[in-house]
């Protein structure tokens, strides 16, 4: 296979030119092509399977001990102008990026086979969908992105007669951490990624392409590429509602996603879009529809099991990569918390000793096609995408934000967004459990200025009268002594119906200076070990801790200058002043 499309084919002479394989392949995405790459892996020892007979075709990849996670500090945004970039980003100069880079690349694929991987973001024949090639000497990244994304065949032709698509250069290089960049140049809607083989860093359909390019993107043609889940939820009249939420990686939005409702909800049903990424565009009519750019799931796997995410406990049992967990004496993944089993091998392939820390490792990922998730929505492939009712914004934290509140209308849940604050995870290489802004669950992600992002959200109240409401909710609220004081996992249920009841119209709230808080009663707590006063806490506003937040929200948007819009510094000058007068 080649392609009729001169530009790309003078892309791919050029990048072999550069990084000297051995051999060049064209991924068609077919099984049988799978079949193969996944028996030479096996061969290699990048792949082990695992016991077919509980977990058929299934395998494991344990990768560099030093290559677990994404590498926020390596990622870097090569606008022309530096403020294009915006202080949220890593940059540097599109030339010199270009010319750091390639000098990796040189010879880099000698040895090695080339893979031109043609896929699709999107349904195939949606006219949000957007394509890509990524070359890769990874036959791993290949197996994943096969999983991930629409690729192969289908996806070259619409290529091939659209003429445009993204160009994601990657190798894994020699997994030297001092050898190791994520470059992305918008303006070129190229990405070059080398010296990891970690997902984010090298599945460049994903962060780099559906969130950084796409955001750059969306941004000059009027739509939004986010980091939120995409789920729907059908009420027991078979009414459902369609919900979209932002959630920092290794947050809770697989989870979320596929939620069980609990036994006390019988009749409701959840149904998956997505668990990571939601394009949002305005319709014909002002509407705001989703799809979901992904194929599949890149999942945290601890955790994970028939209580916290059943669908996705019982979905990765077949055709799934693991990678970087720990296996039973029977050859079975095992990971913290998954309820059954014994470790035997630790994920860096010792023999497991609980001196060593944990089995799995924290940020131990599961791939797997979306199709195997029992609660995956008939419209997941619907090429106009879904209508979106609420948009939730949501972060990890201990104190301070309540269980549940709603933005007085767009321009405050920009504000609310724009204030997401978070405790770090395993998902990116660095300290854990520190709280730090991550706006809209974008700070690693958004391809461009965090100021002319916001400027371009609040844009939207201008384009349309029926823009969703805005949520912001908080499942990880502690208790002093670190006892969470909500359940989470399926009874987030409850909290989801009364923010489709407010965007229905069926329940009052408390106006408060932070925004609407629903009245305790209006929770439906019945059958949950949660007491009144819990409740009263978890929906509690402590104004002066309000206050110092609103001052340090405002402090974080000044260290935008001028390109912050004005509007946006207004809104949180009014809470400000609406938390002073009410305390
Ligand atoms: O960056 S990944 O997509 O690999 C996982 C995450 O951090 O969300
Ligand atoms: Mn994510």
């Amino acid at each position: 296979m080649t392609t009729t499309l001169s530009t790309l084919q003078e892309w791919v002479d050029s990048v072999a030119q550069l990084t000297q394989p051995d051999q060049i392949h064209w991924c068609d995405g077919s099984q049988a092509e799978n079949d193969r790459l996944v028996s030479e892996m096996c061969a290699d020892g990048i792949l082990s399977p695992l016991n077919d007979e509980d977990f058929p075709d299934c395998y494991l990849h344990l990768s560099d001990p030093s290559d677990v996670a994404r590498v926020e500090h390596l990622t870097f945004v090569c606008t022309s102008a530096q403020d294009d970039a915006g202080p949220n980003n890593h940059w540097m100069e599109p030339a010199d990026a270009h010319e750091k880079i390639d000098a990796l690349f040189a010879g880099a694929m000698q040895g090695r086979t080339m893979y031109v991987i043609p896929y699709c973001m999107g349904p195939i024949d949606s006219p949000y969908a957007r394509l890509g090639v990524e070359i890769t000497d990874s036959a791993y990244v290949v197996a994943n992105m096969r999983l991930m994304t629409r690729m192969g065949t289908n996806a070259l032709q619409r290529i091939e007669t659209e003429g445009t698509f993204v160009k994601g250069l990657h190798s894994t290089g020699d997994l030297d951490p001092d050898r190791r960049f994520i470059m992305h140049f918008p303006e070129e809607l190229a990405i070059k990624s080398f010296g990891s083989g970690y997902g984010g860093n090298a599945l460049l359909g994903k962060k780099c392409h559906a969130l950084r390019i796409a955001s750059f993107q969306a941004r000059a043609e009027g739509w939004l590429a986010e980091h939120m889940l995409i789920v729907g939820i059908e009420n027991p009249a078979g009414e459902t509602n369609y919900v979209a939420c932002a959630f920092p990686s290794a947050c809770g939005k697989t989870n979320l996603a596929m939620l069980i409702p609990p036994e006390s909800h019988s009749g409701w049903k959840v149904w998956t879009l997505g668990d990571d990424i939601a394009w949002l565009h305005l319709d014909s009519e002002g509407q705001l529809r989703a799809i979901n750019p992904e194929a599949g799931y890149f999942g945290v796997v601890p955790g994970t099991n028939e209580k916290t995410n059943k669908n996705a406990y019982d979905m990765i049992h077949r055709d799934t990569i693991f990678t970087n967990v720990a296996t039973t004496a029977n050859n079975q993944p095992w990971w913290e918390d998954k309820k059954d089993g014994e470790p035997s091998i630790d994920w860096r392939g010792n023999k497991y000793d609980a001196e060593n820390g944990p089995a799995a490792h924290p940020n131990s990922r599961f791939t797997v096609s979306a199709t195997n998730n029992a609660s995956y929505s008939s419209l997941a492939e619907a090429p106009e995408g879904v209508p979106i009712s609420a948009l939730v914004f949501g972060g990890r934290r201990k104190e301070l934000a309540p269980l549940v509140y709603e933005a007085k209308d767009w321009k405050h849940g920009v504000l609310v967004g724009a204030g997401v604050a978070s405790e770090t995870t395993a998902a990116n290489v660095g300290e854990v459990g520190v709280v730090r802004r991550d706006p809209m669950a974008m700070k690693p992600f958004c391809g461009y200025n965090f100021a002319d992002y916001w400027s371009h959200w609040l844009s939207f109240a201008e384009r349309s009268d029926k823009l969703p409401r805005i949520f912001h909710v908080n499942w990880f609220r502690q208790d002093d002594s670190g006892k969470f004081l909500w359940p989470g996992f399926g009874e987030n249920l409850r909290v989801i119906r009364w923010i489709i009841d407010r965007c229905e119209g069926r329940v009052d709230a408390r106006s408060t200076p932070i925004g609407y808080l629903p009245n305790a009663s209006d929770i439906d707590t019945s059958g949950l070990d949660v007491s009144a006063d819990i409740m009263d806490a978890l929906l509690s506003v402590n104004l002066e801790a309000w206050r110092d937040e609103m001052h340090s929200v405002g402090e974080y948007l000044d260290s935008y200058g001028e390109r912050l819009p004005a509007a946006l510094k207004k809104e949180q000058e009014t809470v400000l002043e609406d938390l002073e007068k009410a305390s």
